[in-house]
């Protein structure tokens, strides 16, 4: 069973992940990409993809041209783990 975030690690999301926002009415954090088209969209969302394999950790996530919306919660731990935030990081860094 994956372990959800604890309080300290909720507490210094905000700091960690100043880009994502907690999702009203569930356990999860989201986040609004915009890129320049639909190709470069689609280069991010390939490097997530080979991301959320290497991790084992799939992101919840919407596309429409130029425009990305990704949402991620453990759904084995009901709720946001320090899989989520390991994750967010490194889509933040191939954005
Ligand atoms: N992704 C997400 N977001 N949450 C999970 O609980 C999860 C996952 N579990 N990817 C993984 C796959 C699990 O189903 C496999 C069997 O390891």
């Amino acid at each position: 069973m994956i372990p959800k975030l604890t309080d300290a690690e909720r507490t210094a999301l905000p700091a960690m992940l100043p880009d994502w926002s907690l999702v009203t009415g569930r356990d999860a954090i989201a986040r609004e990409f915009c890129f320049k088209n639909f190709n470069e969209a689609w280069g991010f969302m390939s490097r997530v993809a080979l991301l959320a394999e290497q991790q084992d950790h799939h992101p919840e996530w919407f596309n429409v041209w130029n425009k990305v919306s990704i949402t991620l919660a453990t759904h084995d731990a009901g709720g946001l783990s320090p899989r989520d935030v390991k994750l967010a990081k490194a889509i933040d860094a191939v954005a």
